[in-house]
């Protein structure tokens, strides 16, 4: 039942409509939307974050714990200083930070471990619904991880990778195959600091013993677990997830498509694809050309399936397949005011789980399909990779038997699709540059190229939506710094038409003609969010050719908007690797001067790198160039 919020409503005035719908987005196409959902009463994230303000300073600032039943407990000095247990602020904002760090670690490795279990399946010959799309980066992969391929067939070769890729989530083999891609002076400082990576659940695991009530109780020791919870999710579960993915859907080539709200058509069964794990999405992409889905589809009239991408399961078939992408985090909900969607297909993460009361002021199905991501008012499709087809057609046809159901008086798509090109892994960059990444050395080294920042994450209330990625991206390339971009960040780049060869206009007068002559654009996309691990992996790359340690590079990381738990594990890996990352949103530390002290200068003295928070992403972009050319200075060149 679609409930509307009248009360809201009749506070709201034109005047007052008009005035949230600039302050809520910079994305253009979806300011209609935002108005749309104000004048009907539609309830989305900026009325929810309003309805939680003011927060709540305690929490706000790391200074609350819940952890086990002696509390709830707050630090309110002067006298509450500890919780009953006797943890500190110190302790308190430490363990939290930890343990919102190790979910994020989760999030992304269990996103790895089904892609690695599919490939698994397909050796082990219980999975027959997929194919290996790229059995030369497997083939290289094998290698890789010890493995002597010849005269083995692609099948062998699935099951031995796959189960020597699997080992790596225990606790036997203390170390990650992927890791050792970082350059010998990175390894040293992760030995040296005890932070090397062991096993990726092992190191999630170890992070949660250390939050129980009684065990970690210095605030130092939990962050410098957390950097190697971290690095176990970079150079671990993410980075199975990237290269594994390229081997069972192909690995990323340049290729051109469109984004942003515009991409629902009228005349179609559109279906959105929202999420992360591509498992599904790739065969809901297969099952949509099925003969007898066709049919139907010709059977109620419409003239074709859509497909359209949202966040990072929109980025990975963006990335591979040219679909279309929606757009990111907050376009979620809008991409159902359009009134054209048919189905939002979802897997796991960043899904909002209000999706079904906003679906059900349309004729929208949200259709469910992990069991570890149920929510209450959706339909519900087990999906399984040994029956993936089957699960995918019952799905688009579910979809296309929805199109009956549409109201075509509520149809509202007054915006056009902005053109894009993405596709940019490791392997496309260096295609681009003629097999080998010297020719970017070198342009980086004359100074045409200033050096590089990876610009990643999510959207987030407390920032205008993709204000912060498309500002501080634009002010970036001005300066002549090379952005490669993944997640939610990529998107927003997207629709501010960042992602076409056509913007290297925007861009300094040394990486503009580097862009032109090579056809790129500007700001490279490379990906989902698992897939900030090819930053890290074309980081390592630049890192062994100049023989130093990433840290030593003119590199740096930003989240401008970032919200998520994962968003956490990444900024850690990046530090962890030697990566300067400046975050546009506080993270809930500020109870702890000295956890910020530690993040902010004195894991310099661990890993040649910290955090820096700047909201302004003006100001962002000063701090990144600055220490791009500090870099720069450090290196002679
Ligand atoms: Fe309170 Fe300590 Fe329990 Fe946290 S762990 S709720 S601070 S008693
Ligand atoms: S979807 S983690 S909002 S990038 Fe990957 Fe976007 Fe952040 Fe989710």
């Amino acid at each position: 039942m679609c409930e509307l919020d009248r009360v809201r409503l009749a506070l709201m005035n034109p005047a007052l409509i008009e005035q949230k719908k600039e302050e809520r987005t910079f994305d253009e196409a979806a300011k209609p939307f935002v108005e749309l959902t104000m004048r009907e009463g539609i309830e989305t994230v900026w009325d929810r974050f309003e309805m939680q303000q003011p927060p709540c300073r305690h929490c706000e600032s790391g200074l609350s714990c819940s952890r086990c039943a002696m509390g709830p407990c707050r630090i309110i000095p002067p006298n509450r200083v500890r919780g009953v247990c006797g943890a500190d602020a110190d302790l308190i904002v430490s363990r939290n930070l930890l343990d919102t760090l190790a979910t994020g670690a989760a999030a992304h490795s269990d996103h790895g471990r089904e892609i690695v279990e599919t490939l698994y399946g397909i050796g082990m010959g219980t999975v027959t619904d997929y194919v290996i799309a790229d059995p030369g980066k497997m083939r290289r992969l094998a290698e890789e991880y010890g493995l002597s391929t010849a005269g083995m067939d692609d099948t062998r070769i699935a099951a031995e990778l796959g189960r020597a890729m699997l080992e790596e989530y225990g606790s036997i083999k203390d170390s990650l195959q992927i890791a050792m891609r970082a350059p010998e002076a990175t390894l040293e400082v992760w030995e040296k600091a005890g932070i090397a990576p062991r096993g990726i659940d092992r190191d999630v695991v170890d992070a949660m013993h250390r939050v129980h009530m009684g065990v970690g109780a210095d605030y130092g020791n939990i962050l410098t677990h957390g950097l190697r919870a971290s690095l176990s999710d970079g150079w671990g579960g993410s980075s199975i997830a990237t290269e594994i993915s390229d081997v069972l859907f192909g690995t990323p080539e340049p290729n051109e498509s469109l984004v942003n709200l515009g991409v629902v058509r009228e005349s179609h069964v559109n279906i959105s694809l929202h999420g992360h794990n591509p498992l599904l999405s790739e065969m809901v992409v297969k099952a949509s050309k099925d003969p007898e889905i066709l049919a139907l589809v010709k059977k109620v009239g419409a003239a074709g399936i859509n497909l359209v991408g949202l966040c990072c399961t929109g980025n990975e078939l963006l990335m591979r397949k040219g679909i279309p992408n929606a757009g990111n985090h907050f376009n979620q909900e809008l991409v159902i005011t359009t009134g054209a969607l048919e189905a939002m297909v979802v897997d796991y993460q960043c899904i909002f789980p209000s999706l079904p009361r906003t679906a059900s002021c349309y004729h929208t199905h949200v259709i469910t399909t992990s069991p570890k991501s149920k929510i209450p008012g959706s339909y519900y499709f087990e999906f399984e990779p040994e029956d993936a087809y089957a699960t995918a057609k019952a799905i688009v046809k579910m979809a296309v038997e929805n199109f009956t159901n549409r109201n075509p008086a509520r149809v509202f798509i007054p915006v056009e699709p902005v053109r894009v090109t993405t596709g940019f892994s490791v392997e496309a960059i260096t295609g681009a540059l003629g097999g080998t990444l010297k020719p970017l050395i070198d342009q980086i080294a004359s100074g045409n190229i200033r050096g590089a920042a990876g610009i990643v994450g999510c959207n987030n209330p407390k920032v205008k939506h993709d204000y912060g990625h498309v500002t501080l991206t634009k002010e970036l390339i001005k300066r002549d710094i090379l952005c490669v971009e993944t997640g939610c960040a990529a998107i927003a780049s997207g629709k501010a038409g960042l992602l076409q060869p056509e913007a290297a206009s925007l861009a300094g007068p040394g990486l503009r003609p580097v862009c032109e002559s090579l056809g790129i654009p500007p700001v490279l996309h490379m990906g989902s969010c698992v897939d900030c691990s090819r930053i890290l992996h074309l980081a390592a790359a630049l890192g062994n050719a100049l023989n130093v340690g990433i840290h030593r590079l003119p590199l740096a990381g930003a989240a401008p908007e970032w919200y998520s738990q994962k968003a956490v594990s990444i900024g850690a890996y990046f530090v962890a690797s030697g990566v300067y990352t400046v975050l546009g949103v506080m993270p809930k530390i500020t109870g702890s001067p000295p956890v910020v002290s530690l993040l902010t200068e004195g894991l310099k003295g661990m890993v040649h790198a910290s955090f820096a928070v700047e909201p302004d992403p003006l100001k962002a972009a000063d701090l990144i160039s600055d220490h791009i050319e500090r870099k720069r200075t450090e290196l002679g060149i």
